[in-house]
């Protein structure tokens, strides 16, 4: 198998993660963004959207990194990332599936705004954009943080393919400037992501 993707990218490293955690064997190959890499006609033939992760399996591509993710769980024997139980796989999907319409889209416009303007573009935030992505990053933040309370985990007990998802996110929480204050649950739920081997290893090369 082959991954593409960019080490910065929370919507790659999350595939790395599992990846990492199911100690599959998988090539990385990086495509770098801040250089257009995504538009070379070679990749759009894999991935006519441009964007990575994408993941090759002999003849088969497949892009988006959720569906990457539960198609990488079908490689491990058993895995509880996640469950072959049909309401706790319904669980996880939930969540994943939150995390790409609502929770990741909110936390992207502050990613947008005030890191790739910033590092890649030399640009400075929309001050509009920024107060919209915050409005929207409350909204959803505030169900996160009810459902944490007394949780370790999104789902179940252990960890799962929905933690990698939803907390995926939080790694940029200080350099996008997520007005994270009134919030305690759920810093404190990443926590426990960050000290899981496979999030450590999957982190980006400092610098
Ligand atoms: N819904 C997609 C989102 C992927 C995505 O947004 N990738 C971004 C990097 S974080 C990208 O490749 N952008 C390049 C482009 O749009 O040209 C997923 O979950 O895989």
């Amino acid at each position: 198998m082959k991954l593409y993707h960019f080490p910065l990218s929370p919507n790659s490293r999350r595939v790395v993660a599992v990846l990492h955690h199911l100690r599959l064997d998988c090539e990385l190959e990086a495509v770098d963004l801040s250089k257009g890499e995504q538009m070379q006609p070679d990749f759009l033939k894999l991935n006519p959207n441009h964007m990575i992760p994408t993941l090759v399996d002999g003849d088969f591509v497949l892009w988006e990194s959720n569906a990457i993710m539960q198609y990488l769980c079908s490689k491990a024997p058993y895995t509880s990332l996640y469950s072959t139980d049909a309401r706790v796989q319904a669980d996880i999907n939930r969540w994943q599936f939150w995390q790409a319409a609502h929770f990741g889209s909110a936390c992207s416009v502050m990613i947008f705004e005030k890191v790739v303007k910033k590092f890649f573009m030399q640009a400075e935030a929309d001050l509009q954009e920024v107060a919209k992505g915050e409005e929207r990053f409350h909204r959803f933040a505030q169900v996160l943080e009810q459902h944490l309370k007394g949780r370790d985990w999104l789902v179940g007990n252990d960890v799962t393919l929905a933690d990698f998802s939803v907390g995926s996110f939080l790694a940029l929480a200080e350099l996008a400037e997520y007005p994270m204050a009134p919030y305690s649950e759920i810093p404190r739920w990443y926590g426990n992501i960050e000290q899981l081997p496979a999030w450590i290893s999957s982190a980006p090369p400092a610098g």
